[in-house]
């Protein structure tokens, strides 16, 4: 089918399709830089192990072992993507130069001027991470450690990533989402539940005390259900994420990552009871396979469900930050990358592409019925062609395996 018939059908369906091309071409999506060296970082060891619970499994050739290489892979992936990119970066991928080195609790803004470079160049605005895992001071806790001097190093360490942060919004002219997530828990059954939690709210407060501005700095707290290593208890449970958020709205917004919850839960529901109370939320968008296994993002119902919200709920206009987070190291990873912001740009259009109003209306009218039957047909419509044009008119190519082939031979496999 061509565009033009595409159109027509969904216009019959009361969507118009130019309108929808036109807003998702600037929705801004946040592009995970750990998917490219399986969230290694440049500020330690590489070839330690990762802690914090986390974990990428395979051994696919190509990673990127230099913030050039990189950075290479990065404008790779941004050839074969439609739509707006934010890049994503965490502290531990702070650029030193001329031999030196800085711990993560004296980290500064110079220490990623090539990564503003690098945006400016190309137009990108830059979310932030402080990293509170795969470091010699996790003890293995962090934030919510008994250890003055360990929770003291992360306290500083998550000041210096607020101070980095103000300077990316600054000099990107766009603000920065910053999200705190710490891998601090227990493999087996603790003691004390409440003390770690208790030092955890106190840290964050500390940080949350470096001045910024809350228009351009986003802080965001993440919370987790459990993760590898630490099974039994985790400090920043999703009670604790939640309610520190909605006491400290003045000063952060609370991050849903869909791989951190107990598997028959779903994040597309809990978007619009946190924004009923948030006026801004920010997403961690993943797959997880039976646990927070991080696997590239498909166009799977779930997907399609968590952008339905988004768009349905006001979402696009400021009120979800869309980030992705997974790591995938068994296959090529620049096609991992394409992949899944394709899929969260494909299933955004498959949001948009829907009659919420007239769907809305038939649920307020209780006729279930008719909302069933249309909900079902609005699945086989011609999606494809709307797609395709979206593509077009963003001048990305709609085949991109062939060309993540051939980065891979001249490039991936060289290194
Ligand atoms: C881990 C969290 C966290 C990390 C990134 C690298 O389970 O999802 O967001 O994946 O910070
Ligand atoms: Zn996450």
């Amino acid at each position: 089918m061509s565009y033009n018939d595409a159109k027509q059908v969904y216009a019959a369906l009361g969507v118009d399709t130019d309108k929808v091309l036109d807003v998702l071409k600037n929705v801004s999506v946040s592009l995970h830089c750990w998917q490219g060296d399986d969230v290694r970082g440049f500020d330690t060891d590489p070839n330690k192990p990762l802690t914090g619970g986390i974990q990428t499994t395979g051994n696919y050739p190509g990673r990127a072992r230099t913030p050039e290489e990189l950075m290479a892979d990065i404008d790779e992936v941004l050839k074969l993507v439609p739509g707006k990119v934010k890049l994503n970066l965490h502290a531990c991928y702070a650029i030193f130069e001329d031999g030196e080195w800085a711990d993560r609790d004296k980290l500064e803004p110079k220490h990623f001027k090539k990564w503003v470079d690098f945006c400016k160049e190309r137009g990108l605005g830059c979310d932030f991470n402080p990293t509170f895992f795969s470091h010699p001071k996790c003890d293995p806790l962090t934030l919510s450690s008994p250890n003055e001097e360990t929770r003291r190093f992360w306290i500083e360490h998550g000041k210096a990533c607020i101070r980095i942060s103000q300077y990316l919004a600054e000099e990107l002219g766009q603000p920065c989402v910053m999200n705190i997530w710490t891998g601090d828990g227990f493999k087996d059954i603790p003691a004390d539940r409440m003390g770690p939690r208790v030092r955890y709210r106190e840290s964050i407060d500390e940080i949350l005390s470096e001045p910024y501005d809350f228009n351009l700095v986003k802080p965001c707290i993440e919370s987790k259900v459990f993760g590898i290593g630490v099974e039994a208890y985790t400090v920043g449970s999703a009670e604790f994420a939640l309610s520190y958020a909605a006491e400290n709205k003045d000063k952060c917004i609370p991050l849903m990552d869909n791989g951190h919850y107990h598997p028959t839960e779903v994040v597309s529901d809990k978007i619009p009871a946190l924004l009923t109370f948030f006026p801004e939320i920010a997403l961690h968008v993943t797959r997880p396979i039976r646990w927070d296994s991080d696997h590239v993002v498909l166009f799977d119902d779930e997907t399609k469900e968590i952008c339905r919200e988004i768009v349905r709920c006001g979402g696009l206009d400021g009120r979800v930050n869309i980030a992705l987070d997974y790591f995938d190291a068994s296959i090529n990873r620049i096609s991992a990358w394409v992949t899944g912001v394709r899929n969260v740009q494909k299933s955004l259009l498959f949001a948009l592409l829907q009659p919420n109003d007239k769907l809305k209306e038939l649920q307020d009218a209780s006729d279930f019925t008719q909302l069933m039957v249309l909900q079902e047909e609005l699945k086989t419509a011609p999606f494809y062609d709307i797609w395709q044009e979206y593509l077009k008119r963003e001048n990305t190519p709609a085949e991109y395996y062939a060309e993540v082939k051939r980065y891979e031979q001249e490039v991936l496999s060289l290194r």
